[in-house]
């Protein structure tokens, strides 16, 4: 996907600013986005932060799995995978394009901020694209997983905040059956106040969103429970998935979750 960029003011016209316009608008490379972003970005923040933020269309982009769509059997099936990531994931991708087109650029973490006030375009679309990009990240093979484990650090909030490793599992998997978390939604484990917390939440919407929690949390391990995240492979046993589940984490990148949040007190930022 092409990122076209949109540049409205009378002071920016800079024959720096329209060679990287040019330079942007002509690369396809999807592997630079987050380059290209963090350029623009650095380029407001020095030289145009007193005039106007610059406006971007198509900022979002599907980002490929972080490994084949067959990793994750037979916990996660290809079929399931293969229909979540290219078309659940992509839909939300081209619908937040669509809501945020023509407005300021905004990192998909603080795009989450205020998305109950954005309304339902920003809610459903920015909230699904994060949920499914950190979804996506934070599994992997069973045998790469099996050989991952909570870092010391994790593993003492975990026993602070729920017991024990097997009161949390059993705790967020009550979250995420039908009855806790009723229709379709996500179970997140999140960090705040120097404790973890099991916050189940409707739709596509997370922890980072005001509002949704009692307070804003950072996620560092979610599941999406929606029908179409396991349907064709349990049909109507969700809590089997949910069981299945625990095969394909990696902890080791959960554990990198808790650290980064703990250390920047800030949301695990995603490819976007
Ligand atoms: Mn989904």
């Amino acid at each position: 996907m092409k990122l076209s960029i949109i540049y409205v003011s009378s002071l920016a016209t800079t024959e720096a600013w329209s060679h990287t316009c040019l330079k942007m608008v002509n690369d396809n490379n999807v592997k630079n986005q987050n380059k290209r972003r963090d350029m623009l970005r650095s380029f407001g923040s020095v030289v145009l932060t007193s005039i106007a933020a610059p406006i971007v269309s198509n900022a979002y982009q599907l980002p490929d799995l972080p490994y084949p769509y067959e990793a994750l059997e037979p916990y996660i099936d290809t079929p399931t995978m293969k229909l979540h990531h290219d078309k659940h994931h992509a839909t939300y991708v081209a619908n937040i394009n669509k809501a945020t087109e023509g407005k300021p650029a905004m990192s998909l973490v603080d795009l989450q901020t205020n998305a109950l006030e954005a309304g339902p375009g920003v809610r459903n679309n920015g909230g699904g694209h994060y949920n499914h990009a950190f979804f996506w990240s934070e599994m992997t093979s069973a045998d790469k997983a099996s050989k991952t484990k909570a870092s010391s650090k994790l593993s003492s909030l975990i026993d602070k905040s729920f017991g024990s490793m097997d009161d949390f599992k059993a705790k967020f998997q009550a979250q995420a059956a039908p009855g806790a978390v009723f229709g379709s939604g996500w179970v997140w484990l999140a960090y705040k106040g120097d404790k973890l917390h099991i916050v189940g939440t409707p739709n596509q919407d997370n922890p980072l969103m005001k509002g949704v929690a009692s307070e804003i949390m950072y996620p560092i391990l979610g599941l999406d429970v929606w029908e179409h995240a396991y349907y064709l492979k349990y049909q109507n046993r969700r809590p089997e998935y949910v069981s299945a589940f625990w095969n394909v984490v990696n902890w080791d990148k959960v554990s990198e979750n808790l650290d980064y949040v703990i250390q920047n007190n800030a949301a695990v930022p995603v490819p976007e």
